[in-house]
C-alpha cells in the first residue's frame, strides 16, 4: 500500500501539480470549473475513485468528464456509484479535501482515506470512464486514466459518451447484466424495443403526430440522438439540429432555452411544431414549440413531472396492484405545478434542495418515485418492491384483459426508462409515449395547467458561498437582512414568491422569482438580484434583465 502511494503522489507532483491556490468544491455535479484549471484535480479523482471502488468491493465506478450545461471553455468531473446513483454524499468530502490538497500532502490525505474507510487493499477496482465532446475532455480523461493506473486500478473506457449512458453501463455491470448489457448496444436496444412495444403499429394518433425537431446543444446527445434513430426505424421521426457543429451550449440546449426563455437559434422555427432541446451531456431534456404570433411556449421539467405522474397514476389505479406514487421536486418549481400535483392530481409532493443527488434520495421513498427539477432533469424510479409487482403480474395471463394492459405497460415503462439518473433521450421516448397514448398534441399537454411567469437571473459576486439558505433552499439566512429584503419585495407582487442560492456548478449566484405577471415576476427578480449585489458582493456590472 505505502508503495502505491508513494507512486501515486510521485506521479502527480511530476506530471499533474496542483496549478490553482483557490479551493474548489465537489458542488451540485462535482468539480467544474475552467478546464485549464482542472488536470490535476482529474488524475486525483482517478485516485479516489479507485479507493471509491475498492471500499464497495471491486464494484465499478463511474468516472465521467463533463460540464453539461457550462460553456465549452468549462469542465468538470463526476463519480457515479455503484447503482448509478451520484456519489454517495460522505465521500464528497474526501473528493474536496484530496483536489485541494496541497502537492506534498496528497500521500497523508490518500492514506487518511484509505484509513477511515478500511480500505482493503487486496480488493480489485474497477472504473468506468466517459467523457462528453468538449475540446478538453480528451486530455482530462487520460490525467484520470493515468491516477487510476498508478493506484492500480483497471479501466473501462467508453469514450464519448452522454452522461447518463455512463450511468447506466454502471449499474449494469454491477447488477453483471440484470439491469441491462453494459454497452451502447444493449442500452438503446432495451430502450426502443420497450418504446415500440408501448407505441404498438400506430405511430399516430388522435392529435399526436410522431413527429419532433430536436436540438442537440452541439453535444454528445446530438451524437448519440442520431445513432437512436436507426434503433427507432420508422416509430418516430426526428429532425436534428444543433447536431455538433456548432459551438457547445452557445443559444441552444435545454439550459438556454429555460433560462432565456426563448427558441434555440440553429432550430427553424416552425409555428407550433413539437421541439425538444436537451443540454451539453444530454442529462436534461425540455419540450417548446413557437405559436402562430411567434411567442415561446415552453413545457420545462415541472410539465414533464405532471404528465407523466398524471398517466403512471392512471395505470397504477388500472394494475390494482396497491402501489404507493410520489414526486419530488425543487425550490425552482413552478407554483402551478405544484399546486397542480397536490390539488388535481391529489399526489404527496416533495421539496429538496437543488441537485439530482438529493432528489434521487427523497424518490426512493415512494414505490414509484417522479423526479423532475424544473430545468428538466429527472427520472421516473421504481422500488425493488414495485418492480417484482409489476414484473410478477405481468406474466398473469388470468388477470382482467384493462388490469393486465396497464400492468404490461408500466412493466414496459420500466424497460424505456434509464432509472438511474435523469436521461434526455430516455425521458423523451416516455414522453412520446405518453403524448401518443393520450393522443395529444403539445398544445393539448400544455392546457392542463397555467404557469405562473417567472424568471431567473445571475448575479456574480467576490465569493458566492456568502450567500447560506435554509428550507430547501427556500431561504436565505447569510448574509444578514437579505431575507428581509426579499420578504419585503414578494409581498408587493400578487402570487410572489423568490429566493437566491449559490450556483453549484458555476460561480455565481441563481435569483428565481415568479409573479401574477411577467412585468412583476421580472421587477420581483431584479429587485433581490440588486439586493444580492448590495447586500453579498456584487463583482462586474449591477444586474439587469
Ligand atoms: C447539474 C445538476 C442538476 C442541477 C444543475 C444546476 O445539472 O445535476 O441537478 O440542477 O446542475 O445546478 P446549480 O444550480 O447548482 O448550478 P447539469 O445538467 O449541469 O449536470
Amino acid at each position: 500500500m505505502a508503495k502505491v502511494l508513494d507512486n501515486a503522489s510521485k506521479l502527480g507532483l511530476e506530471k499533474y501539480p496542483r496549478q490553482e491556490s483557490r479551493d474548489i468544491l465537489y458542488g451540485t455535479a462535482g468539480f467544474r470549473t475552467r478546464a485549464e484549471n482542472l488536470p490535476h484535480i482529474l488524475y486525483r479523482v482517478g485516485l479516489l475513485a479507485v479507493l471509491r471502488s475498492k471500499s464497495k468491493r471491486g464494484a465499478a465506478i463511474g468516472l465521467m468528464i463533463t460540464a453539461s450545461h457550462n460553456p465549452e471553455p468549462d469542465n468538470g468531473v463526476k463519480l457515479i456509484d455503484p447503482f448509478g446513483e451520484m456519489l454517495q454524499q460522505s465521500w464528497e468530502k474526501f473528493a474536496t479535501r484530496l483536489a485541494n490538497a496541497s502537492d506534498t500532502e496528497l500521500y497523508s490525505v490518500l492514506l487518511a482515506i484509505a484509513e477511515a474507510e478500511s480500505i482493503d487493499w487486496e480488493a480489485r477496482a474497477l472504473i468506468c470512464v466517459g467523457q462528453d465532446t468538449r475540446p478538453s475532455s480528451p486530455d482530462l480523461a487520460q490525467a484520470a486514466i493515468t491516477g487510476i493506473t498508478v493506484m492500480g486500478g483497471e479501466v473501462k473506457d467508453y469514450g464519448v459518451v452522454t452522461t447518463p449512458m455512463l450511468h447506466y453501463f454502471v449499474a449494469s455491470i454491477n447488477t453483471d447484466g440484470i439491469y441491462a448489457e453494459a454497452t451502447e448496444d444493449g442500452y438503446f436496444k432495451k430502450m426502443t424495443t420497450a418504446f415500440k412495444k408501448l407505441r404498438g403499429d400506430k405511430p399516430s394518433n388522435g392529435n399526436y403526430v410522431p413527429s419532433i425537431l430536436f436540438d442537440g446543444a452541439n453535444g454528445v446527445g446530438a451524437l448519440k440522438m442520431k445513432v437512436c434513430l436507426s434503433y427507432l426505424g420508422d416509430s418516430l421521426q426526428v429532425q436534428l439540429y444543433n447536431d455538433g457543429n456548432g459551438k457547445l451550449n452557445h443559444l441552444c440546449g435545454a439550459d438556454y432555452v429555460k433560462v432565456q426563455q426563448c427558441a434555440p437559434h440553429g432550430v427553424p422555427r416552425i409555428t407550433n411544431a413539437r421541439c425538444v432541446s436537451v443540454d451539453g451531456d444530454a442529462d436534461r431534456i425540455v419540450y417548446y414549440y413557437t405559436d402562430e404570433c411567434d411567442k415561446l411556449h415552453l413545457l420545462d421539467g415541472d410539465r414533464i413531472a405532471t404528465l407523466v405522474a398524471d398517466y403512471l397514476m392512471e395505470l397504477v389505479q388500472k394494475s390494482n396492484l396497491g402501489l404507493q406514487l410520489g414526486l419530488v421536486q425543487t425550490a425552482y418549481a413552478n407554483g402551478s405545478s405544484t399546486n397542480y400535483i397536490s390539488k388535481t392530481l391529489k399526489a404527496p409532493v416533495a421539496c429538496v434542495p437543488t441537485g439530482v443527488k438529493h432528489l434521487h434520495q427523497k424518490a426512493l421513498e415512494y414505490d414509484i418515485g417522479i423526479y423532475f427539477e424544473a430545468n428538466g432533469h429527472g427520472t421516473v424510479i421504481f422500488s425493488d418492491f414495485a418492480t417484482k409487482r409489476i414484473c410478477c403480474a405481468a406474466e398473469e395471463p388470468s388477470l382482467p384483459k384493462k388490469q393486465l394492459c396497464a400492468i404490461r405497460t408500466l412493466a414496459a415503462i420500466i424497460e424505456a426508462i434509464n432509472q438511474t439518473v435523469g436521461d434526455a433521450i430516455s425521458d423523451l421516448l416516455i414522453l412520446e409515449t405518453v403524448l401518443h397514448a393520450r393522443g395529444w398534441s403539445i398544445q393539448d399537454w400544455e392546457a392542463a395547467y397555467t404557469d405562473l411567469p417567472n424568471r431567473q437571473l445571475k448575479v456574480t459576486l467576490k465569493d458566492r458561498r456568502v450567500i447560506e439558505t435554509t428550507d430547501a433552499e427556500r431561504k436565505s439566512v447569510a448574509p444578514p437582512g437579505l431575507q428581509d429584503q426579499i420578504n419585503l419585495f414578494v409581498r408587493n407582487v400578487p402570487n410572489g414568491r423568490a429566493f437566491v442560492r449559490p450556483s453549484g456548478t458555476e460561480d455565481i449566484v441563481r435569483v428565481y422569482a415568479e409573479a401574477d405577471t411577467q412585468a412583476n415576476a421580472d421587477q420581483l427578480a431584479l429587485q433581490v438580484a440588486s439586493a444580492v449585489y448590495q447586500l453579498a458582493g456584487g463583482v462586474g456590472s449591477p444586474p439587469a434583465l
